[in-house]
């Protein structure tokens, strides 16, 4: 049986809605996976250290029959192809970055994968376009989505094509 996942975009370098686009495409291409569709896309101020552009940001679920592992590898392979440089700055610019969120229920901790992803429950800009692909999504424990969203502040989140407004 294919397992939901969903994975975060995000991206501040070399044009990111373009590269978002891009890693969009991409994602459809996975082998033994069906791309299920994406959030819009959001910009976001940078986590980390702030003299660094603004982000872009987006959410996208997939089914998958590939083990979280398999999948993560094909996220790197992305990322790689994409131009993206290893090793730099902690938490500094990126020409794209995929995050392998949730991987159906299951979690996850491995030297190269944690699932649920840690941030996730902190990061506006990974909480509120989630819940535009997944508005009724539960969490192992319980909780709504819909609940965290609420009382999660946007962090300046805006829609990449209609700055102000973030829904
Ligand atoms: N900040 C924002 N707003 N969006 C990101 O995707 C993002 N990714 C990162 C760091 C550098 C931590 N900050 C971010 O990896």
């Amino acid at each position: 049986m294919p397992v939901r996942a969903y994975i975060g975009l995000g991206s501040n370098q070399q044009n990111p809605p373009l590269q978002i686009h891009n890693a969009l495409a991409a994602l459809k291409q996975i082998r033994r996976t069906v791309f299920v569709g994406h959030s819009r896309l959001y910009r976001s101020r940078p986590m980390g250290p702030v003299d660094q552009p603004d982000f872009v940001n987006a959410v996208a679920a997939v089914d998958t029959c590939l083990d979280a592992h398999t999948l993560l590898s094909e996220l790197q392979s992305i990322e790689d192809r994409q131009g993206r440089v290893r090793g730099g700055v902690r938490w500094g610019p990126r020409t794209l970055d995929l995050d392998l969120l949730l991987f159906g229920d299951e979690q996850i901790a491995t030297d190269k994968l944690t699932v649920p992803h840690p941030g996730l429950l902190q990061r506006s800009f990974v909480l509120y376009p989630l819940y535009e692909v997944a508005p009724d999504l539960r969490f192992k424990e319980g909780k709504l989505l819909a609940e965290l969203v609420k009382d999660h502040p946007d962090g300046e989140l805006e829609l990449l094509d209609n700055p102000g407004k973030r829904r």
